[in-house]
């Protein structure tokens, strides 16, 4: 099945859950394992991706790992890396609306379109918006942030991504970021929003995870929390949190 069908017949059902695995902070064969556990607790999907230093090997590597031992779909998430990946279940076209730099608004993209089109990948466009701290996702992309308070700039980014066609709009405060993006702005967004709503960035728990799923998110992404001990039972109480 396509993926974009996918997402939309489980937003039919509910909060969507993506758990994103960076290849750098881990061998191939621990992500396999880490995806597994992810399923299992049940997320939706995976994302392979969101790191600076991964090798174009570890990202293969890892890649295919992550897909041998699940049936959910694993994207692509491009950002901060100069590695590619082709071959999972869809790549996500992401545009850095904030960044100051071009490349990361349509210039790589531009570089890759014509090859994702001969291959016939599968592309999610998303409108990606980088909110404080955006850490090293937002140093990496060169992002203009989004201040915390400034939920009007925020809600300009996001109607620009709904308004130039794009099917998602990500709000994204950074991976690793101490706090997720404020529930205000997410609720401020959301009002004015038809096309579903990803947050990313500082989720670890399922007080996180509550608020910014009632705040109005569709589709939640973690990471960090899945390098943590006891990321099992973390996982899974964010998971309950979000399907409730
Ligand atoms: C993906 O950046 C997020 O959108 C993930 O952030 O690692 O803080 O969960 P965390």
């Amino acid at each position: 099945m396509e993926v974009q069908k996918y997402i939309e017949e489980k937003l039919l059902q509910g909060a969507v859950h993506i758990t994103l695995i960076d290849p750098s902070r881990q061998v191939p064969e621990a992500a396999g394992k880490l995806a597994e556990t992810a399923q299992e607790v049940g997320s939706d999907l995976i994302f392979v991706g969101g790191s600076s230093g991964v090798t174009q090997r570890a990202l293969t590597e890892t890649a295919e790992l992550v897909k041998q031992r699940i049936s959910i779909p694993v994207l692509f998430f491009p950002t901060g890396s100069e590695s590619i990946c082709l071959n999972l279940d869809a790549f996500l076209f992401l545009s850095l609306l904030n960044s100051r730099n071009s490349k990361f608004i349509s210039g790589t993209q531009a570089k890759v379109a014509s090859v994702l089109k001969r291959l016939d990948v599968e592309v999610l466009s998303i409108g990606y918006i980088m909110v404080e701290p955006g850490m090293k996702l937002g140093e990496i992309g060169e992002a203009d942030l989004v201040s915390r308070d400034n939920f009007w700039q925020a809600i300009g980014y996001a109607l620009t991504a709904q308004y130039m066609g794009m099917g998602y709009v990500f709000l994204e405060a950074g991976n690793g970021a101490a706090q997720p993006v404020p529930a205000g702005m997410i609720r401020a967004v959301k009002r004015e929003l038809t096309v579903p709503l990803i947050v990313g960035g500082g989720i670890r728990t399922a007080i996180d995870a509550r608020r910014v799923r009632q705040a109005g998110a569709d589709i939640v992404v973690t990471g960090t929390v899945i390098e943590t001990a006891g990321y099992r039972e973390r996982l899974r109480s964010i998971l309950s949190a979000l399907k409730e």
